[in-house]
């Protein structure tokens, strides 16, 4: 299987080592090529270790011939005939199966074409280097033409959802794929598409941006600025998801255009802000902050080398090749400038954002059991003197708490590690604050036409499925929304393909295919694990260990298929992803989830005498929220306060809501090497992400049906020269593509007649066209025997 999959023996191997399911060998003799046995690898070994096991080397010296498949011939079952090598579509390939689809990509990619489809799905490989398809003059090449007409880009499905716009039905695109793969720059370049559509077509070359269409695109930089970070993976990595949604005039009153739009952001990474891993760095803004902020400001604000400050110094990668902070600070500017936040107001952010570098340069003494901070520590006295608090008040709460046991109050000490989580805690709360301040102002700026119409394109960047070798609450909640997605994915191809069975009046049963619809249910149930997690996150004692005996006691039965106890340890659980089992380390679970500050702090806050602080505070409505309905939850302010789970989870039910009224089109992204190397393709890698993101799963469901559905026309002009000359002369495409199909294949449950198509299953494209290869030769020999006779 891994053969067919195109792996080289090396990643093969690699891939036996980490994953404990079978992999089925077959053996070549290496002289002559002749197959001499097989034989399943099981369990978490190397396929080299396996060989040296075994007992008796043999006489014939057998060698693994799973070298590398470099070509379509090297397929060896149910070959695609070879005109479809290079189909845009893969979809139209006969034999719709696993190793064929991931030749078609890997053929066209090595010919650096990125874009493939895959029936509905564009797939996108990144290219990892400059590729010369975005011009404007492309752009005007795909204006007013038919997906099909054009080859697969990223602007062919951009200009299909416009079109379907104009004819009244809202659109959406889901952009998907794991971390670096291409989605931000996909989504980018969809909606700089989108923002030009309404001049495209015009005659005359023009500027193809209005101003409205210029502040759009500026919310982008703005929001990679403050949401975006250098990781191990991707050097402007999002750290949040969001939904944007372009809003166009009403289709029937002159000219569509974009006349607004709505940015929703989810889960933005919290704790980047005080922790980062080695070569990783917190968010761009404060590297450009330090970078760029004019002498003055700089004096003001206390800002140094940002080497200086405990919270950009940990992953000790200040600086990301390539990338200039102080002209990214300019753009940044000038993005803010364009989305209508003044120069003034400007600095009010960045002032803030300068507050939280001292906050983490605040100094607390590790005492045993009492934490605490000079009154003249530098940092604290800058940091309140920004924020506008007062800074006695402001250490008092940090390095104490108070408790109330039946009505009374109790102050007591707190240990360093708890003063030091008090006080990042300040800063997670307020940088949060900020960030959703800035998409709610950049919201209010977007709105700007006031328009009846609400006829929207909306793009979905949301973080790809994420397997590390240690997954916490962030993982279980990004993977959640995968398993969501997907849901709605499968149910998308289902009722499409289903859709065109009615359509053509074809007989049609349901088909299974494998749902998970369970395994949503047991994180997101009544009862499920992120209740369970908000439970424990509520009681006073609640621990990380407490929530995982409580997971196991609820999940680990016989009847929960998608819950398991991983092997060793008692400190983790696993669930079991469409995609794959992933195991999460509950360490931190209930923190994370809870992401508080205290009462006591937030009163602190309260009293800020700067009147910037106290908006972003003032507005206690994260913008994720919104769905949970407000003034319902009473009683003490730690249970007012939704946990980040059940925020999530309510953001989620949103934007499916809002999905489910659009018509959806996808966009699976690809990252094809580790390295980030210009168009080199690594096998095991590519095929584990088209596993992921669920295009193997599509193909599982069309095959079920009838993959192959070709129009009478093109059936019976292909292939009418397999029947005789008397049949052939019809005009009528449908009678004569009947004769041809019934004629040749015997078997009446490959095939069914519909209003204007044929419908195959599975390989019998493959089938006709051998046969019109041998009719093909059979004429030109006669035609040869019939020139000898004459000469
Ligand atoms: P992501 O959004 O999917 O990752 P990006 O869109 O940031 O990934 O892409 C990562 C990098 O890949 C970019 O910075 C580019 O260098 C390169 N790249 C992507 N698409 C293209 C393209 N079409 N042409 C040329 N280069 C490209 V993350 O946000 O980390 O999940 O959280
Ligand atoms: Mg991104």
């Amino acid at each position: 299987k891994h053969a067919l999959h195109g792996w080289s023996m090396a990643e093969a191997a690699s891939d036996a080592t980490i994953s404990s399911n079978a992999v089925h060998i077959l053996f070549k003799d290496v002289d002559s090529g002749e197959v001499k046995g097989a034989s399943n690898l099981e369990g978490p070994q190397t396929i080299e270790n396996w060989c040296a096991a075994k007992p008796n080397k043999q006489a014939i010296e057998f060698k693994l011939a799973l070298s590398k498949i470099n070509s379509a011939s090297d397929l060896p079952p149910l070959k695609n005939p070879d005109f479809m090598d290079h189909v845009d579509d893969l979809s139209l390939l006969s034999h719709l199966h696993e190793p064929a689809v991931f030749w078609g990509i890997k053929n066209r990619f090595l010919s650096k074409r990125i874009y493939t489809y895959s029936g509905m799905v564009l797939i996108a490989m990144n290219p990892f280097e400059r590729v010369d398809i975005y011009t404007d003059e492309i752009m005007r090449k795909f204006g007013g033409k038919k997906r099909a007409e054009m080859t697969p880009h990223i602007y062919g499905i951009a200009e299909e959802c416009y079109r379907a716009m104009l004819e009244g039905k809202n659109q959406s695109v889901v952009v998907s794929g794991e971390s670096g793969a291409g989605k931000t720059q996909s989504t980018r370049y969809i909606m700089q598409y989108l923002a030009a559509v309404d001049s495209l077509t015009d005659s005359e070359p023009s500027n193809l941006r209005s101003e409205t269409e210029e502040a759009v695109l500026a919310s982008n930089p703005i929001l990679e600025s403050f949401g975006n970070a250098k990781t191990t993976r991707n050097d402007n990595s999002s750290r949040f998801g969001k939904f944007v949604q372009l809003f166009f005039s009403n289709p029937y009153s002159g000219k569509v255009h974009i006349t607004g739009a709505k940015v929703q952001t989810y889960l933005l990474e919290r704790s980047r802000l005080i922790y980062q891993p080695d070569t990783e760095r917190n968010y761009h803004i404060f590297y450009q902050l330090c970078a760029a902020a004019p002498l003055a400001e700089k004096k003001m604000l206390g800002l140094t080398a940002w080497k200086n400050f405990a919270y950009l110094r940990q992953g000790n990668a200040g600086v990301i090749r390539n990338v200039n902070d102080v002209e990214e600070f300019r753009t940044t500017q000038e993005a803010l400038s364009t989305a209508g936040v003044p120069v003034a107001l400007q600095w009010e952010i960045f002032r803030i954002c300068a507050a939280l570098l001292h906050i983490g340069n605040i100094e607390i003494a590790p005492n045993r059991d009492a934490a605490s901070c000079s009154e003249i520590d530098a940092a604290l006295i800058k940091c309140t003197e920004l924020l506008g608090i007062n800074s006695s008040e402001f250490i008092q709460w940090i390095t104490k708490k108070q408790n109330i046991i039946r009505g009374e109050k109790f102050v007591k000490n707190v240990k360093s590690e708890a003063a030091v989580a008090a006080r990042d805690s300040v800063t997670k709360v307020i940088y949060t604050k900020l960030f959703d301040w800035l998409v709610k102002t950049i919201n209010k700026n977007l709105m700007r036409e006031s328009t009846d119409s609400q006829q929207f394109i909306g793009v979905l960047d949301i973080y790809g499925f994420e397997h590390f070798a240690t997954n916490s609450f962030e993982q279980f909640c990004i993977n959640y929304a995968n398993e969501k997605l997907q849901q709605e994915f499968n149910a998308h191809v289902f009722r499409i393909e289903q859709e065109g069975y009615i359509q053509e009046g074809i007989q049609w049963t349901m088909i299974e295919f494998t749902d998970n619809k369970q395994c949503i249910e047991l994180i997101e149930g009544k009862l499920g694990i992120l209740a369970l997690l908000d439970e424990e996150s509520r009681l006073q004692n609640g621990t990380d260990a407490n929530l995982v005996t409580k997971l196991n006691t609820h999940f680990a039965t016989p009847s929960q298929k998608f819950y398991a106890k991983p092997r060793f340890g008692t400190t983790d659980f696993v669930v079991k992803h469409y995609a794959v089992s992933v195991q999460y380390a509950s360490h931190n679970f209930i923190d994370k989830n809870k992401d508080s500050m205290s009462d006591e702090l937030k009163q602190v806050l309260a009293k800020s005498t700067n009147p910037f602080l106290r908006e972003l505070l003032a507005d206690d409505q994260v913008s994720a929220i919104a769905a949970v309905p407000a003034g319902k939850v009473v009683g003490r302010a730690s249970a007012k306060t939704p946990t980040l789970g059940s925020v999530f989870k309510a953001s989620l039910q949103d934007l499916m809501a809002t999905m489910r009224k659009t018509e959806s089109h996808y966009i699976r992204c690809i990252k094809p090497n580790m390295a980030k190397e210009p168009f080199q393709f690594e096998g095991a890698m590519v095929l584990s992400q088209l596993q992921a993101c669920g295009v193997l799963e599509t193909i599982k469901i069309s095959n079920a049906g009838y993959p192959n559905k070709l129009e009478y026309a093109i059936f019976a002009t292909r292939y009418g020269l397999l029947v005789d000359a008397l049949s052939r002369a019809t005009f009528d495409n449908k009678a004569l593509t009947m004769k041809i199909v019934t004629s040749i294949l015997t078997d009446p449950s490959k095939y069914q007649f519909g209003k204007t198509k044929v419908f195959l299953k599975n390989g019998q494209i493959a089938f006709f066209e051998n046969r019109r290869k041998d009719r093909v030769r059979h004429l030109v020999v006669l035609t040869q025997k019939n020139f000898k006779r004459t000469i």
